[in-house]
């Protein structure tokens, strides 16, 4: 069939609105129209050429939601109609990752997923009988897309796709990073690295477990208020302090009980391990940095205790907790549409990109 796709051709240059073909779902494969799509900057760091990973021609994003409207033979748990969010983490429940009780990075599909194809080696996009790439194995960046029934999270029928889109990715991302990742406890205090839209749920996360101080920390002051209102307690922006590490620990009288950094950058990275409690402050990385780029610090700051880890997708098994993040939207415990600063139609989509870029927007939502 036709859709419509919002094409990467080529590194660097503005997604081109296409008509592309897509072929139907094969065996345990569901194809979902998507209704609505975040932007998020991992999309921005593919198409920017730093994505080791990164393949053209592809359909970007994965923050999206729709609705079932085709299944393959052999799917069982999800029908036409079902409302649904793609996930970039899948949950097959039975590889080792996934029986492991130890993470949330299923590997049952990760390489054909790195290779931009379904897992049968196959794409379902074309254009002219040109292979068009899949990304994270979601696309979302087409009004219809093919998921893998293990990539796919059902969810209610009452949610508003154009706000729970954001479950996704940055909601998800962030708030698990308190919860399933740090386990932060009540009481403690918390640095926010960058307060985009995944910065906004860590302080969000923060806030619903409990935490004392919340620092955030941005060089866009046009950041603060909105992050006051998510929970931050305190803002620093690096350009008014000599030392942001020394700053921070004085603020919290001897360093974070956890720090998370949601920027990307290995110079940030390194001053939100540093500025970790000696003893015990754990420093969680959520920011995706560029091919060739690498951290570094003194190896006594770990063997002072503290801890240097990293999530993806907030640690959530997305089958069994996408739908229970829709529920606190959905009773009011997570704020979600103040962090869709900008809806915008996918003919328009390159805006989303530029008002990323200048640090005006937190999430945009393109709708088809
Ligand atoms: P964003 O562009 O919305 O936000 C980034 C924020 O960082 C902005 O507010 C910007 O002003 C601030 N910033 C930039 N450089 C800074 C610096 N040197 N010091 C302080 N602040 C600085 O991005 P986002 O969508 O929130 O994504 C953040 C990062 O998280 C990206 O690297 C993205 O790829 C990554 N990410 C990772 C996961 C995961 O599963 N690990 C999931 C989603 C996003
Ligand atoms: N291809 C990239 C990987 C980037 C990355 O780390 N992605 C995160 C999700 S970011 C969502 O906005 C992730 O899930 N990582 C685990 C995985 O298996 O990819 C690169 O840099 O190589
Ligand atoms: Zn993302």
């Amino acid at each position: 069939m036709d859709v419509q796709a919002a094409v990467a051709w080529k590194a660097g240059e503005p997604l081109s609105l296409e008509t592309v073909q897509l072929d139907g779902p094969k065996a345990g494969e569901v194809m979902v129209e998507i209704k609505a799509t975040g932007v998020c900057h991992t999309d921005a760091y593919t198409l920017s050429g730093d994505d080791p990973e990164g393949l053209f021609p592809a359909i970007l994003g994965h923050e999206g939601a729709g609705v079932v409207v085709d299944v393959g033979d052999e799917v069982k748990s999800l029908k036409v109609g079902d409302r649904v969010i793609p996930l970039y983490t899948p949950e097959c429940r039975q590889c080792k990752y996934c029986l492991s009780g130890k993470t949330n990075l299923c590997q049952a599909i990760r390489s054909t997923q790195g290779q931009g194809v379904m897992p049968d080696g196959t794409s379902r996009f074309s254009l002219n009988g040109e292979k068009i790439h899949h990304y994270m194995g979601t696309s979302t960046f087409a009004n219809v897309t093919v998921l893998p029934e293990i990539a796919v999270a059902k969810i209610r029928d009452d949610a508003p796709l154009d706000k729970v889109c954001l479950i996704g990715c940055g909601v998800t991302t962030g708030v698990g990073a308190v919860i399933n990742t740090a386990k932060v406890e009540p009481g403690s205090n918390v640095v926010v690295f960058g307060l985009g839209g995944i910065g906004l749920n860590v302080i969000q996360g923060a806030r619903l477990v409990g935490a004392n101080q919340i620092i955030g920390v941005d060089l866009n002051p046009a950041k603060r208020s909105l992050a006051e209102t998510f929970g931050m307690t305190h803002f620093i922006n690096p350009n008014d302090v000599d030392d942001v590490v020394a700053a921070i620990i004085d603020l919290t009288d001897g360093g974070a009980d956890y720090s998370f950094e949601c920027i990307g950058s290995v110079k940030v990275m390194r001053q939100a391990l540093e500025c970790c409690h000696k003893g015990w402050g754990e420093s969680v990385i959520i920011g995706v940095a560029g091919a060739g780029q690498e951290i570094s610090t003194r190896p006594f700051q770990l063997v002072t205790g503290r801890v240097w880890r990293g999530t993806a997708f907030g640690g959530a098994k997305g089958r069994r907790d996408v739908p229970k993040i829709v529920d606190w939207y959905m009773d009011g415990k997570i704020d979600i549409d103040s962090l869709v600063t900008n809806i915008i139609p996918i003919n328009r989509i390159n805006e989303a990109f530029d008002l990323m870029h200048a640090g005006e927007a937190i999430r945009t939502v393109v709708t088809f």
